[in-house]
């Protein structure tokens, strides 16, 4: 934390809470009692079968509505869901692939990021701090045909393990962009390296956390989105090797095919590294 500060959880929180319901994805889903009864019903049961196995008290049962009280005033419901659930959902969503399965969104996405044709410098600080970090790849269907013009979204945290639109004082679409690959599905977009990111500490999710005797950390990560015409959409994050919390990720989304191979920058200074992905056709 050097020119920035990090605001507070409900800062944050509530940001995400709000991107959220920009988003439109909370009314996808068609109500279908029986299958909202059968949901439902094992999320009841789970809950009651804890209460009697572990003799849950009344003490405890209140410290649970206070807190659950609290995640909705943080506005931590997204980071809550996404840290502790997305990737059991994740999971399902991606096992039928037979390209890159990727890895949980996360609740810091913004769609609409600028777009810029590869290769390009994404949008960032005259004085962004950091290592300069050139990331690129190429982007082919399953069949290893590459798909021109595939799209690739990248978005990250600072040096600091910030995100713009999520932390005070940050440019709105600092180290967010949308990158458009060549003819060839080649993508090379230079930008800075992230740090690894630390769940707000002063609000519900923290709270928990430091209760529980739990550590804070996610690794460093680039979040991606990368998609072509009649292909299926991947999200995914890809993970620098030698971070110490690669294996005990607080939101259990790192995956051994998901670190990047890191090497000294070809030109100038910093690193680089290329990293291709395989799309399933739809
Ligand atoms: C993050 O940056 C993130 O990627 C996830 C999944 C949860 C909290 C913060
Ligand atoms: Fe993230």
């Amino acid at each position: 934390m050097t020119t920035e500060t990090a605001g507070s959880a409900a800062a944050s929180g509530n940001a995400a809470t709000d991107r959220f319901r920009q988003s439109g994805k909370k009314s996808t889903v068609a109500a279908d009692a029986e299958r909202i009864d059968r949901l439902a019903s094992k999320l009841i049961k789970a809950a009651n079968d804890i209460v009697l196995e572990e003799r849950v008290s009344y003490e405890e049962f209140n410290a649970l509505k206070a807190w659950l009280i609290k995640v909705g005033e943080d506005g931590e419901w997204p980071l809550f869901l996404d840290v502790w659930v997305e990737h059991s959902v994740e999971d399902v969503a991606t096992d039928h692939r037979e390209g890159n399965k990727g890895s949980i969104e996360g609740p810091y996405y913004t769609p609409d990021a600028p777009e810029q044709a590869s290769p390009a410098t994404i949008s960032m600080r005259e004085d962004e701090s950091g290592t300069p970090l050139l990331f690129q790849g190429q982007v082919r269907s399953t069949d290893g045909a590459a798909l021109s013009n595939a799209k690739v979204e990248l978005w990250h945290a600072d040096e600091a393990g910030f995100y713009s639109q999520f932390a005070p004082g940050i440019p709105e679409w600092n180290l967010r962009g949308t990158f458009i690959a060549d003819d060839e599905g080649n993508f090379k977009i230079q930008t800075m390296q992230p740090a690894p990111y630390q769940i707000p500490t002063d609000g519900a999710c923290g709270q928990l956390i430091a209760a529980a005797g739990w550590h804070a950390w996610r690794p460093a990560h680039l979040h991606l989105k990368v998609s072509a015409p009649g292909h299926e959409l991947l999200t995914a994050q890809l993970y620098f090797p030698g971070d110490e919390h690669n294996d005990d990720d607080i939101a259990t989304a790192v995956k051994p095919e998901l670190l990047l191979d890191i090497q000294p920058a070809a030109e100038g200074n910093g690193v680089q590294t290329t990293y291709d992905f395989m799309l399933d056709p739809v």
